[in-house]
This record gives structure tokens, C-alpha cells and sequence, in this order.
């Protein structure tokens, strides 16, 4: 019996050092900026029924940054899941969200594996889907969350920073669906 509960504990160590041997784990912030809140609207677009907004703070204890989401109007017939994530480049007023480059991933973990959300240090940054669950929503029904994301920050120069970054939201097979801009809505002196 304990040798069969050591087996799976074993190989588990054994992954984590395998991850961790090719890039840097993120950090947890525990300096994000109190008083700014960001807002990111997905675009009003004709070839998508998918609409959102993503809003994101820091904590009270200026731990990470936390996040609620409202995303609706994805197809009746598809649940998902539908991925999510912070990109790298601000998509232009076309909309257009294959413009929006990669992933936040500043310390160059890159795509596969898949993110392990039982050891979300060593996922993207940006890959929020990942880290908190992807979108999975009954038909013609909104899908909304709220969590804090430890590896976040609201603080420009930061690596980790979001202000200027994107959201893009996927189809189950990684197409684009939509997206939009982190923009400051909100600064508190
Ligand atoms: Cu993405």
C-alpha cells in the first residue's frame, strides 16, 4: 500500500524537475500596484458572435493580480472548451486577432507540455485558461469567473506586467476567436 501511494508521488517529482530544468519557474509578485484597474472589451466584430469584457487589479495585499471575466454569446452547439489567454502584442483597430502575436512568457517556458494547474508557476504567464479553467458554458449562457492569478502584475516594468498587453479568446481547436486591448480605466492617486 505504500509503495503503491509512493509510486505516483515519485513520478510526480520527477516531471516537476524534468519542467523545471528548461526554463526559469515564475515567481509569485507580491508588489502589484494598488489603485489601477484595466478593463480589456473584446471587439465588436461581424465574424464572431463572442463578446467579453476582462477586468484585472491588484489584490488588497498587492499579491499577483486578480481577474473576473464575462465572456457570452459563443455558439449554441459548442461548450468548448474554450481557451484563453494574455498576449504579447496590442491588436490594431482591425481587430484582427491574429495580429496579437504570442503568449505573455517572459522566462521562455514555451507551449508543450500542457499547463499543469496543480503547478501553475510553471505554466505561461499568460496562459489563463491553463492556470483557472477554460471557458465551458451551457448553451446561449455567459460564462463568468473571478480569481487571482499570483504570477500577475499590475505594475509597469514589471515582466509580468498586463496593461499593455491582450486577451484572446480561441475556438476548442486554437483558432482566434476574438480579442481585445487592456486599456487603464482607472487610476487612484
Ligand atoms: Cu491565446
Amino acid at each position: 500500500m505504500r509503495l503503491a501511494l509512493a509510486s505516483p508521488m515519485a513520478l510526480s517529482l520527477a516531471s516537476t524537475v524534468l519542467a523545471a530544468s528548461n526554463f526559469t519557474e515564475a515567481p509569485i509578485i507580491t508588489n502589484s500596484q494598488q489603485g489601477v484597474l484595466y478593463e480589456a472589451t473584446l471587439f465588436s466584430k461581424q465574424n464572431t458572435s463572442i463578446r467579453g469584457v476582462v477586468t484585472a487589479w491588484a489584490p488588497s495585499n498587492a499579491i499577483g493580480v486578480k481577474f473576473h471575466v464575462d465572456f457570452w454569446g459563443f455558439p449554441p452547439d459548442v461548450r468548448g472548451p474554450y481557451p484563453y489567454h494574455i498576449h504579447l502584442d496590442r491588436v490594431p483597430q482591425d481587430g484582427n486577432c491574429y495580429s496579437a502575436g504570442g503568449h505573455l512568457d517572459p522566462y521562455d517556458r514555451g507551449e508543450q507540455p500542457a499547463c499543469d494547474p496543480n503547478q501553475p508557476q510553471t505554466c505561461q504567464l499568460g496562459d489563463l485558461s491553463g492556470k483557472h479553467s477554460p471557458v465551458y458554458v451551457a448553451p446561449n449562457a455567459q460564462f463568468e469567473a473571478e480569481y487571482t492569478d499570483l504570477f500577475l502584475s499590475t505594475t509597469k516594468g514589471s515582466d509580468a506586467y498586463i496593461g499593455n498587453r491582450s486577451i484572446v479568446v480561441h475556438a476548442p481547436d486554437g483558432t482566434r476567436l476574438n480579442c481585445g486591448n487592456f486599456v487603464l480605466l482607472e487610476e487612484v492617486e
